[in-house]
Parts: C-alpha cells; sequence; structure tokens
C-alpha cells in the first residue's frame, strides 16, 4: 500500500484529504501544528462548531473504519521537524514490515497560512505568513531531495498567483513568442495580497526544485473553495472539517451561508463584478486524489487550475439569496466598501480542463447543494458571532 504525507492535516482541506485517502487503501500520516486554531484563538475568531483534535478525530475514524491515521504534531517551519519525515526517524506504526522505510509515494503540502486578510493586517501577521510559508515550502524540496527523490510533490497553489490578466489565464504555462523566437514560461503572475505572493514564490521555489534536482510536482491552482461536508464525514458529525466564517479565514460562499443564516446582509465587496473561479470541497477531494495517483510521466512541474466554474461576487449573493429566502431567511444583500484592493470588473477567462482529463467529475453549484449546506449551517445558527463577520480588514 502506498504512503501518502498530509502536510497540514489539520486544516479545513488537510482533513477531509486525510479521511479520503485512508478510505481508498493509502496509509496516511497527518502533519499539523495547529496553526489555524491557534491563531483563531489569537484573534478571538470561533469556528461555526468545535472540532476534535487530529489525535482525536483519528481516534474517531479508526473506531468507524477500523482504518489508521497517524497523527505527527510538529512546526514544519523547523527544518528538522520537516526533515524526520523523510529520514526514518518517525515510526510509521501502521507499517508492519520493519524493513518499510516510511518514504511516502507523494506529500500533499496544505501547510500554509492560507488568509489573504491575515497576511495584509500588519507587519507582523505579513512576516508570519512569509516565514512560515516560504521556509515550509523550502523544508520540504530539501528533504525530498535528500532523501525521497521519487516522491511525488502534491502542493496547493491558489488562482490568485495569476491574479485578474486581461488576456485568458492558461494552466501555469504560456508559450512566448519574442522578436522572433519562441520559448515557454510560467504564465505571468501578479498577486493581490502577500499571501498570494508566498503562493508565487513557493511555485518558484518548486520550479526551481524541478529544474535542478529533477523532482516530480504537481501544483495546483486552486479557487475559494465551499462546502463542509464529505462523503467520509458523513460517518460522523465529529469528522467534520473546520469551518470559519468569519473576515479573515472565512471564504466567500462558506461566508455568505452563515450570514444567510442570522439574517446579516450579504457583504458584496464593492461593486461585486470581481470574478473568480470555485471549487465544491469534495471535488478538491477528487483533484488531490486524481493527482496524486496519475503522477506526472516524467520530473516535471505539473501545473492544473483547480475549479469547475466562475461567478461574480454578486452572482452568488443572488444564487444564496434565493435559496436562503426559500427556506425563510430575511436575506439582503449589501455592498459595502471594498476593503480590498482589487479589480470589480475585468476580464476573466481561465483554462481548466486538465483536471477533466485525469478524472475530476466536477459538482457544480445548484440549489440541491446549498440546501444541504444550509441544513448544517442552520444547525449551529445559535453559536454563529455577528461581530467577527466584517471589520473591514483594509489592504
Ligand atoms: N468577497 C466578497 N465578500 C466577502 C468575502 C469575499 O465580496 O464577504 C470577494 C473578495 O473581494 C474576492 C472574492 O470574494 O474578490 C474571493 O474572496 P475570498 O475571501 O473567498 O477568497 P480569497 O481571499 O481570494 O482567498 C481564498 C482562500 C485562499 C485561496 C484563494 C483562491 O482563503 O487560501 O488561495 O481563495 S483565489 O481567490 O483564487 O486566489
Amino acid at each position: 500500500m502506498s504512503h501518502v504525507l498530509i502536510l497540514g492535516g489539520d486544516g479545513y482541506l488537510g482533513w477531509p484529504t486525510a479521511m479520503y485517502f485512508s478510505a481508498r487503501g493509502f496509509q496516511v500520516t497527518v502533519v499539523d501544528n495547529y496553526f489555524r486554531r491557534n491563531a483563531c484563538v489569537e484573534l478571538n475568531i470561533s469556528m461555526l462548531y468545535q472540532v476534535g483534535t487530529l489525535v482525536e478525530r483519528a481516534q474517531i475514524w479508526r473506531d468507524k473504519t477500523g482504518l489508521e491515521i497517524k497523527v505527527v504534531i510538529a512546526d514544519l517551519s523547523i527544518p528538522d521537524s520537516m526533515r524526520q519525515l523523510f529520514d526514518g526517524r518517525v515510526r510509521y506504526s501502521w507499517a508492519v514490515d520493519p524493513s518499510f522505510s516510511g518514504i511516502p509515494a507523494a506529500v500533499i503540502h496544505y501547510a500554509e497560512q492560507p488568509s489573504a486578510p491575515y497576511s495584509v493586517m500588519g507587519y507582523k501577521y505579513a512576516d508570519i505568513t512569509l516565514i512560515n510559508n516560504l521556509r515550509v515550502t523550502n523544508n520540504l524540496i530539501w528533504a525530498v531531495r535528500d532523501f525521497a527523490r521519487d516522491t511525488h510533490i502534491v502542493k496547493i497553489g491558489t488562482m490568485g498567483e495569476y491574479g485578474t490578466p486581461n488576456i485568458d489565464i492558461e494552466e501555469g504555462w504560456l508559450e512566448i513568442e519574442h522578436k522572433g523566437r519562441k520559448d515557454t514560461f510560467l504564465f505571468p503572475r501578479q498577486a493581490s495580497s502577500l499571501y498570494h505572493t508566498t503562493k508565487i514564490m513557493d511555485t518558484d521555489l518548486l520550479w526551481f526544485g524541478v529544474r535542478t534536482w529533477d523532482l516530480k510536482v504537481t501544483d495546483l491552482m486552486q479557487g475559494p473553495v465551499y462546502g463542509i461536508e464529505t462523503e467520509e464525514s458523513k460517518l460522523d458529525e465529529r469528522l467534520r472539517t473546520i469551518f470559519n466564517y468569519d473576515e479573515i479565514f472565512g471564504t466567500i460562499i462558506n461566508r455568505f451561508i452563515t450570514q444567510a443564516v442570522i439574517g446579516y446582509p450579504l457583504t458584496v465587496y464593492g461593486a461585486g463584478g470581481q470574478t473568480r473561479g470555485y471549487i465544491n470541497i469534495i471535488d478538491t477531494m477528487q483533484c488531490i486524489y486524481q493527482s496524486t495517483i496519475n503522477p506526472p510521466d516524467c520530473r516535471n512541474l505539473r501545473i492544473f487550475n483547480q475549479i469547475t466554474e466562475t461567478f461574480t461576487a454578486n452572482q452568488l449573493a443572488e444564487l444564496v439569496c434565493k435559496v436562503g429566502r426559500a427556506r425563510g431567511h430575511d436575506v439582503s444583500i449589501k455592498n459595502v466598501p471594498n476593503p480590498r484592493r482589487e479589480s470589480e470588473s475585468h476580464y476573466y477567462n481561465p483554462s481548466y480542463q486538465g483536471l477533466r482529463q485525469i478524472g475530476l467529475k466536477p459538482h457544480l453549484l445548484n440549489d440541491e447543494i446549498l440546501h444541504n449546506f444550509f441544513d448544517i449551517v442552520e444547525h449551529h445558527k445559535a453559536a454563529i458571532r455577528k461581530d467577527v463577520i466584517f471589520s473591514g480588514i483594509k489592504w
């Protein structure tokens, strides 16, 4: 059986990914330092519901399925914490064969500070974001270079690396003709936050590792994700992922549904014409899985755009408003002054065929998906805090 290492295994995507691979026969190890939980405590942000620690959720998973997810609590920005995962010092308890090296077939890298607003709240937060994200990626490429050259690195990047250019966005690469000569380069990047800037720099680190040491890498440019439930979390609600609806860690659709449930006017930033590519959390699972089981043919930096459809902020507000009202909620939409420096009306035409070609079957946003989502959020209505929804963290 293949071993998959999930860095950032406590996060919104990390824990569902761990269950997804475990359920499909992989040996799974999750690694996390609880950064996100601790940041929420420090910033006085509460999540929609309490979530058990990784050790507690791994125990519940074992009770329900008989499958083990190994948990390592470690700060991966410390080089040795990363290296111990690859050099034989961490004992992988499910490895019955003593000669088993533990070297993972794939390492899925989510271990980053993921919030754009957090990264621009002030110098301290910009520094945490830059140091954490870049050091973790640098530690990873060196650990793979030194101990595990065949391990496939699957990295979550972001569509925000491209920004909103006035030309079509390709999947990672662009052929350029200049003064009669042609070459292929990374698609031009222009981030709109320091968080997104670290993702650009991550891509550059990975590309260096591929060119110089022949590393095998898939970089997934993902758009904002929405949803709570995955096939695996349906087994027991204590297996659900962390869910933020606040201004710092919450993403737009998750926020809008939570706002609708408590009658808080949906916070469309500015004119609301800003367009992004979106993806359901269950499709994120598919994308990560298909990318892992279909590694690139050769030592390569393979890039996919991990979205399934595009919407403006206004369109999302309208969709949530319609379903919320049908369920009897008092939903309204309010265009609040945009706290971000971003274009509110722009061309946006990304290509995103690659993941479909390797097996993604998209679940597009529709009323049924929104109704199921409302069911869960309504259940936790009493816990929703209005004070964390909007204070206007400025860029
Ligand atoms: N927006 C609103 N109202 C809100 C929240 C957001 O209008 O209450 C707008 C924003 O102005 C932005 C868009 O919705 O234009 C998306 O914002 P978001 O907060 O959902 O997502 P973002 O800050 O871009 O970051 C999120 C994740 C990040 C990931 C990124 C993908 O937090 O980890 O990399 O989505 S992307 O946006 O494609 O760069």
